[in-house]
């Protein structure tokens, strides 16, 4: 690293370009572009093995699957959701005509704290939507025992979460769907792309007729669907990162401990607790906390950063209940969302891809430690 070659939040792995080259030809010869071509089967086929679940539809992306996840579990009325994630959470919530109730997180794992959502429940809740947020499991069995008391369904917005386990099982499985992002910046990307994991033959029938328009056959469509289809460049590329995902994972897990092991001298300097007992994390995100024993403020300390090319990322700020569409819910209040205000206030992503170099983060912690 220098100070003149800019330093991202994140960087896309991407595998050797000639080991596309067999996939482009097959594509040319069979001129199979989409509509759930064979390079698209087998992707759903080998994420199915390397996640551990049983049936998944691949997207476009994660925002048009968080949307159809909604729909064919046939959500109205409204839902307690987080204000602590990436906008397209409860956006896909508001492209239904639900309503967004938000609920606050727990100070540790950052996720929608379970004690507080009962409270959020009224006539009209039809559904939780937590967020897994960078990929740290929510506490998903307190979340499912509020669900059957009350009789609600459960979607997670698994966008961080591809690959996290939790007691020996896939994350992906707990809730009535589990929604994936394969975005340029996530830990497994297809450049664009998505997913709904789901646990039935019907479900995921359903969810691909709804991918496809509602079109089930030649003459019949029999309710409203989208084009959320995932092309089969983007499933040859999927297919691809697959065979170096491991090594992926693994080099990040060296980058959070070296993070982790030079940060911890530095007052005021926080990491966030991203892997605990039972957990198998995937090291997408490596969010740290500036606080007040910290000589400058976030924003100070962002805009340093920023000042020696190294652009990070305040994710989640704003909090999504601070947007223009969401200010006016009573839920979006923030003396009902202290903790969410707070995090929002002192969070920083620093970069984290497995190409990042031991030098890099060196001098990423040098010039935190020298304010
Ligand atoms: N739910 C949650 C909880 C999510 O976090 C997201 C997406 C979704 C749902 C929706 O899933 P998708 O519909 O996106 O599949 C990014 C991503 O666009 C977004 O996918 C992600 N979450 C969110 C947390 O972050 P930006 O605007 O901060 O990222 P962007 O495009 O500025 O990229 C960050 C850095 O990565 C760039 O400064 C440089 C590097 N980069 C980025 C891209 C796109 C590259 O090197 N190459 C690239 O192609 O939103």
């Amino acid at each position: 690293m220098n100070n003149f070659s800019p330093i991202y939040v994140s960087q896309p792995s991407l595998p050797p370009l000639h080991e596309l080259q067999p996939y482009l030809e097959e594509i040319w010869s069979s001129k199979s572009l989409t509509n759930g071509g064979p390079f698209h089967q087998q992707l759903e086929r080998v994420l199915c093995e390397y996640l551990d679940v049983e049936y998944i539809s691949l997207f476009s992306n994660g925002t048009l699957a968080l949307v159809t996840a909604l729909r064919a579990l046939d959500i109205a009325g409204e839902v307690i959701t987080t204000p602590y994630s990436f906008v397209a959470t409860s956006h896909s919530l508001l492209w239904n005509g639900i309503q967004p109730v938000f609920s606050d997180i727990d100070p540790e794992s950052l996720n929608l704290d379970p004690s507080r959502i009962e409270a959020a429940i009224t006539d009209s809740t039809r559904a939780i939507l937590p967020v897994h947020c960078y990929g740290y499991p929510c506490d998903t069995e307190a979340i499912s025992k509020i669900a059957a008391k009350r009789g609600l369904k459960v979607i997670y917005d698994a966008a961080h979460a591809f690959g996290v386990r939790y007691k020996s099982q896939s994350i992906l499985r707990a809730g009535d769907l589990s929604v994936l992002s394969f975005h340029a910046t996530k830990v497994f990307n297809t450049f664009e792309g998505g997913a709904i994991v789901c646990g039935s033959a019907k479900m995921k029938e359903h969810i691909d007729h709804l991918k496809n328009f509602g079109i089930t056959d030649e003459v019949s469509v029999p309710e409203l669907g989208i084009n959320g289809k995932m092309s089969e460049l983007n499933a040859a590329i999927g297919l691809l990162q697959l065979r170096y995902l491991d090594g992926e994972i693994a080099r990040r897990e060296e980058i959070d401990k070296q993070y982790r092991s030079l940060l911890s001298h530095i007052p005021g300097i926080r990491c966030v607790k991203r892997h605990g007992p039972g957990i198998t994390p995937n090291y997408s995100y490596f969010p740290i906390l500036v606080d007040s024993a910290y000589p400058i403020s976030r924003d100070q300390l962002y805009g340093k950063l920023r000042s020696k090319n190294i652009f990070t990322r305040r994710y989640f700020y704003p909090l999504i209940s601070e947007f223009p569409m969401y200010r006016h819910i009573p839920s979006s209040s923030p003396s009902s969302l202290p903790v969410a205000t707070e995090i929002a206030s002192k969070i920083i992503c620093l970069p984290m891809f497995s190409n990042l170099g031991e030098e890099d983060i060196d001098t990423i912690v040098e010039i935190i430690a020298s304010s």
